[in-house]
């Protein structure tokens, strides 16, 4: 009883909780370096980390306050089993939580992904068929009114002075149209008849966005009386003289030069006051 005593006195004294393995058992079974893990992870307010950490300091200091005896390790070692329970199953729903927001978030980005998607296709979809629309009826009409004028060509051998929308195109006795229709937005964009001799002439259009093979903006149509055909072509104006390139072509001028002949008038406004825009006025 006295030898015990004394030994008692003597391991209190000598007790070094670092040396003891109980207080490292206790450290990691009271979840001591996964805590300081998931500190260093960014976890500092989490409860239950707050949480853990008070119940490992307090087992800590209790295990020092008992100064190492045997049953205190055991009764630590069901604290522990508690306290790393009480203290990681929260952090591992907090995980799960985590992982499902992140799981809601990423879907939530995707469904709002597909709405904008769905609303450009509605508003495409919204706008387009009456785009695709009129720029269906520009094409028929504008092919409409070149077959008319073609069939007035053959029989008349010469191609219109101008035509005029809502009247009719005819020769002699011979009506080839009805009626010249017009751009379906009025005012937009006029169908632009113009021909400066007896073999040419063009006609332009104006696509709200691409249609078919034509490209969006001004197009024309122009005549190939060999092939008594008629073709489309997007609008170039190359030196920007107000001739396109195809008209230009066809009247024999230069699509690099304003003034093909030099003489200070345009090629534009020759052709438009029946001078020759290749020959030098006197
Ligand atoms: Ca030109
Ligand atoms: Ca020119
Ligand atoms: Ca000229």
């Amino acid at each position: 009883m006295e030898n015990n005593q004394i030994n008692n006195i003597n391991d209190e004294k000598k007790y070094n909780p670092l040396k003891d393995a109980s207080f490292w058992v206790a450290f990691v079974l009271s979840g001591g370096p996964i805590t300081i893990l998931l500190i260093s992870k960014g976890f500092y307010f989490d409860p239950p980390i707050i949480l853990n950490t008070v119940f490992m300091l307090s087992w800590i200091l209790w295990i020092i306050f008992r100064k190492g005896k045997k049953w205190s390790f055991f009764i630590g070692f069901i604290f522990a089993l508690i306290v790393t329970a009480v203290a990681f199953y929260p952090i591992l729903q907090l995980k799960e939580n985590q992982d499902s927001k992140k799981i809601q978030k990423i879907s939530e980005e995707i469904n709002k992904n597909q709405d904008e998607l769905i609303k450009k296709i509605m508003s495409q979809s919204d706008d387009d068929p009456a785009k695709e629309s009129r720029n269906a009826k520009r094409a028929s009409d504008i092919k409409m009114i070149a077959d008319a004028l073609m069939l007035y060509y053959n029989d008349a051998g010469k191609f219109p002075k101008e035509i005029t929308s809502g009247s009719k195109i005819s020769f002699n006795n011979t009506t080839y149209m009805n009626t010249v229709p017009s751009d379906p937005t009025p005012g937009r964009s006029e169908y632009g008849y113009r021909s400066f001799n007896n073999n040419f002439y063009s006609l332009s259009f104006k696509l709200e966005g691409d249609y078919l093979n034509l490209k969006d903006g001004l197009n024309i149509i122009i005549p190939d009386i060999n092939a008594k055909a008629s073709q489309f072509y997007t609008a170039i104006d190359t030196d920007k003289d107000g001739l396109y390139d195809k008209e230009e072509e066809a009247y024999g001028t230069n699509i690099n030069n304003k003034d093909t002949d030099g003489d200070g008038y345009a090629d534009l406004s020759e052709l438009g006051n029946g001078f020759d825009p290749n020959k030098k006025q006197p």
